[in-house]
């Protein structure tokens, strides 16, 4: 950080998050940094090959057709503009279990397996079934974070959350009616703020967010690589502009937490 009179000192660092001491700690750390480096680059910047498969007002999402082992395991990229909600928001109602069954609509059952902090939890999930292929569900650690953001040291900064799947000797994998899915998902969010022109208090009306959601699913068995993509195709799109309505429903009349 650059002072008046010139000086340079190093900005603060970010308090540790008290899940430091986990065992999935250093993994944690590791996806995070990894996961917020790769979100922050433009489609253009992180190789070839980006399809854009939907688009509406603000809201792109593409996609990059990929299989691994005969399973269709494309990677996606949405970029989404907001306004009247900051990235603290947006992260927080995506984190919390609480609000998960009144956005999350592919959700058939959700338990917190394990509270690792105030940020960090880790879930099973069962997903709707896609036919003809079998019921999903999922096990993965949820993290939240404020992070420093590079352009303004000042600024409201960024958030991010990032889900990754994980084992659990209690939540075997495709011990019952469902095959598991890997997933890796970034939830990136920079708030930005218009600063009233008569100097006074900063309005919903003042503020908007850029949202970027990427996210890898590895379906884990056969799943018809056709039905699996249309099922994207629909569910996507229709994830991230139902969950970013229910955000602005949820904290229209509440006070703006940064
Ligand atoms: O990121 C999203 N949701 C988070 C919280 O639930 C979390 C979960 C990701 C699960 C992704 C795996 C789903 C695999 C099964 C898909 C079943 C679709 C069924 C449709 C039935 C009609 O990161 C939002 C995830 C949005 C997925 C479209």
């Amino acid at each position: 950080e650059k002072l008046m009179n010139g000086t340079i000192v190093p900005a603060t660092p970010e308090p540790l998050s008290p899940a430091c001491s986990h065992r999935l700690w250093p993994e944690i750390e590791n996806t995070v940094m990894e996961q917020v480096a790769m979100a922050k680059l433009g489609v253009g910047e992180c190789g070839a090959g980006w399809q854009l498969f939907a688009e509406d007002g603000e809201m792109k999402m593409y996609r990059r057709e990929e299989e691994m082992n005969g399973l269709v395991v494309d990677p996606l990229k949405a970029v989404h503009v907001v306004k009247g909600i900051t990235g603290y928001e947006l992260c927080h109602y995506f984190f919390s279990p609480q609000y998960r069954y009144d956005w999350e609509t592919t959700l058939e059952h959700m338990v917190v397996v394990e509270t690792i902090s105030e940020d960090t939890i880790v879930f099973q999930q069962t997903h709707k079934r896609i036919w003809p292929a079998s019921q999903r569900d999922a096990v993965f650690w949820s993290h939240m974070r404020k992070l420093s953001d590079d352009q303004d040291t000042e600024g409201p900064g960024l958030w991010a959350v990032v889900n990754k799947s994980t084992e659990l000797p209690n939540y075997p994998a495709n011990a019952g009616k469902c095959v598991r899915v890997y997933l890796t998902v970034c939830l990136l969010c920079q708030t930005l703020v218009n600063p009233p022109k008569n100097g006074g208090p900063v309005t919903r009306e003042d503020i908007s967010c850029k949202i970027t959601y990427c996210s890898v699913v590895n379906p884990g068995g056969w799943a018809p690589a056709s039905v699996l993509r249309a099922v994207y195709k629909r569910e996507y799109p229709k994830f991230l502009k139902r969950f970013t309505a229910y955000v602005i429903n949820q904290t229209k009349d509440k006070p703006i937490t940064f």
